[in-house]
This record gives C-alpha cells, sequence and structure tokens, in this order.
C-alpha cells in the first residue's frame, strides 16, 4: 500500500470553530494527520511518498470556476475589509432569495459555504490543493497498475460541492481523484462514503452524472450533519438516475447493522460495472468519536477494509474525517490492513 502525505496540510491550522455558541478549538486540526501517519508508519506501512506535481484541471472539471476563484483569494479580500478574527460566513442566500453572485467578502462566504462552523484561515487554500494533489497522486498509483492506495487527504474533502464550502472541507478530493481515474481511461468509477455524514458534497458533484456511482453510509439526516442531504429517496438525476445510494443508519448503530448496508453498497458498486472504488474513508463511525454516534469498534475497521476489498476492484482510500481520540490513527490502519488481508 502506498501512502499519499503533504506536509502542506499543516497550512491549514483554524484557531475557531463556531460549536455551541462558542468559538472553540477546531475538531479538524493538523494533529489528527500526524496522529494517523504515526499509526499507519507504526503497522508497517513505511512506502510514504509526496504528493506528484498537479495543477487545478481537475479541480475545475467538478467544481464552479468562479468558487475556486473565490478559495484562492478569500483570505486576501478578509484581511483588506479590516477584519480581525478567521473568516466565518454569516449572511446566506436562502429559501425566495436571489442567488446572485455578490462582491462584498462577507456575502461571498455565505454564497459558497453550506455551513457556518468552517472558517477560511491564512494557509488553507494552499493546505486544501496539497489535499488534493494527494487525492490524485494516489490515482496516479492506481493507474501505474498497483490495486491499492492511501492518501492522507487533510483538509478533508467530502462535504464541498460544486460551489460550496464547509464541514470542514474545501475542494472535494474524492470527486477530483475520480474524475482523474476517468480522465486516465476509466469508464466507470465509485465513490464509496464510509464517514458517519452524508457526502453532500460527492453528491451534488456527481448526482445527474452516469460515470460515477456514489454510495454514502451515514447517521440518519434529520439527526445529523449536514442534516439537508442523504435521504435514501436521493437516487440521482437525469444521466445519473440510479447511481446514487444512500444509506441512512440511525443513532448507535453497530456493525451488524452496518455491515449490511456496506454490503448492499458493494452489490450495487459492482453492477453498476466499476473499474475502481474511491473510499471516502472516515473513522468518526468509531464509537468514541466526539461528534458522531453510531458505534463500530477499532477491529470492525478490519472487517471494513477486508469487505472493501472483496469486490476485487483497485481501492483509493482517501482520508475524510475521525476527530478527538488517538484511536483515529489505529481504526485507519486497521481498515488498510483489512484491505490487504
Ligand atoms: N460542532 C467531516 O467529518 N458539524 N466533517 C460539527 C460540531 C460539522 C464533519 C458539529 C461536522 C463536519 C469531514
Ligand atoms: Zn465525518
Amino acid at each position: 500500500m502506498r501512502v499519499i502525505y503533504s506536509e502542506d496540510h499543516k497550512l491549514r491550522d483554524a484557531k475557531t470553530e463556531l460549536h455551541g455558541g462558542l468559538l472553540v478549538t477546531p475538531f479538524e486540526g493538523p494533529f489528527r494527520a500526524e496522529w494517523i501517519l504515526k499509526a499507519v508508519r507504526d503497522a508497517g506501512f513505511s512506502d510514504v511518498v509526496a504528493p506528484n506535481l498537479h495543477g487545478l484541471e481537475t479541480a475545475l472539471k467538478v467544481h464552479d470556476w468562479g468558487y475556486l476563484e473565490f478559495l484562492s483569494k478569500a483570505w486576501a479580500l478578509w484581511k483588506a475589509s479590516g477584519a480581525e478574527g478567521e473568516a466565518i460566513p454569516t449572511s446566506f442566500p436562502v429559501r425566495r432569495s436571489t442567488q446572485r453572485v455578490p462582491n462584498d467578502i462577507d456575502a461571498l462566504l455565505g454564497y459558497y459555504a453550506n455551513a457556518a462552523e468552517t472558517a477560511i484561515t491564512e494557509g488553507t487554500y494552499e493546505a486544501a490543493i496539497a489535499s488534493m494533489k494527494c487525492a490524485l497522486t494516489g490515482v496516479d498509483w492506481l493507474n501505474a497498475g498497483n490495486r491499492f492506495a492511501f492518501s492522507l487527504c487533510r483538509p478533508p474533502g467530502h462535504h464541498a460541492g460544486i460551489d460550496l464550502f464547509g464541514g470542514y472541507c474545501f475542494i472535494n478530493n474524492a470527486a477530483v481523484a475520480a474524475q482523474h481515474l476517468i480522465d486516465l481511461g476509466a469508464k466507470k468509477v465509485a465513490i464509496l462514503d464510509v464517514d458517519f455524514h452524508h457526502g453532500n458534497g460527492t453528491q451534488d458533484i456527481t448526482y445527474d452524472r452516469g460515470d460515477i456511482f456514489f454510495a454514502s453510509l451515514h447517521g440518519e439526516p434529520a439527526d445529523a450533519f449536514p442534516y439537508f442531504w442523504g435521504y435514501a429517496d436521493e437516487t440521482g438525476k437525469g444521466q445519473g438516475e440510479g447511481c446514487n445510494a444512500n444509506y441512512p443508519l440511525p443513532r448507535g448503530t453497530t456493525w451488524q447493522a452496518w455491515s449490511a448496508a456496506l454490503a448492499n453498497a458493494l452489490l450495487r458498486i459492482k453492477a453498476f460495472g466499476a473499474e475502481a472504488i474511491v473510499v471516502s474513508l472516515g473513522v468518526d463511525t468509531f464509537e468514541r468519536d466526539p461528534i458522531s454516534f453510531f458505534k463500530l469498534t477499532s477491529e470492525d475497521f478490519i472487517r471494513m477494509g477486508s469487505e472493501i476489498a472483496g469486490a476485487g476492484l483497485p481501492v483509493l482510500t482517501l482520508m475524510e474525517g475521525g476527530y478527538g481520540v488517538p484511536e483515529i490513527g489505529l481504526n485507519v490502519a486497521n481498515m488498510l490492513k483489512g484491505l490487504e488481508a
């Protein structure tokens, strides 16, 4: 298993997350990638490389041009406005409002946000680009004929939509990876999202596409972020009708029910004819995750890897969520071990 990691993730080091009416130290911080890298190395995955050179061309096929331009300039615009803290969206286009692109940076933040917990900071864009390059480099490794790669992406990506940031995400690494697989010749690929949270950004990008099957296992939307996406009746549209599969699961879900949903998702992915699977791996399904409500154990992550490998396809695993507890490293390493077992 090749591991792709960039030190540049450290450029994303926000001081504030709006949580419980307070500005707290973010759940999504640099310590996560450091813990995960150490655990993965300790588990014997020693082939760790930096990402290859890649430009923005693949990202421009899945994100809106104006959105990427906004991300690249947001911090400079925010500083120029005289703001003293980090860039937090506070004003949003909503039901019955216009959807016009504004000028003012306060308004741009709301226009391009799907949630307000995530502050844009100095270095956020640069870290998000490095994270995307890790994903693209994982695809390059599979394209060279290898079966497995792990892109230790940070910041995560699966809540980033066509023109939306939030949920700690800015560029959708999984969608960029799937696009790169297609650009390198795959006709059909699957994205399997096993993060606790619904991959609303990935669904947004892939919803009308017939070449990417998207499956997500997640906390029931009525009770779990991102709240407004992820119901089972969201099945895709146009060319993508039937290519979107959501598995909302209740509070307290353990391996038994979770793995039944996984088995169904893998059957759908095989029936679709996917040539490779991009796994959006969040380990926030863990029983002691601080912001989630599933009950998977560390051993369950080994089973998860084995089940996914059982589909018999090349697998690019990308890092998404998983917070707070030191076991996030072990849980990632266990999933990778399960893949190769
Ligand atoms: N204030 C990922 O797992 N809601 N993002 C935070 C605590 C946002 C999770 C609730 C959760 C985003 C990649
Ligand atoms: Zn998550």
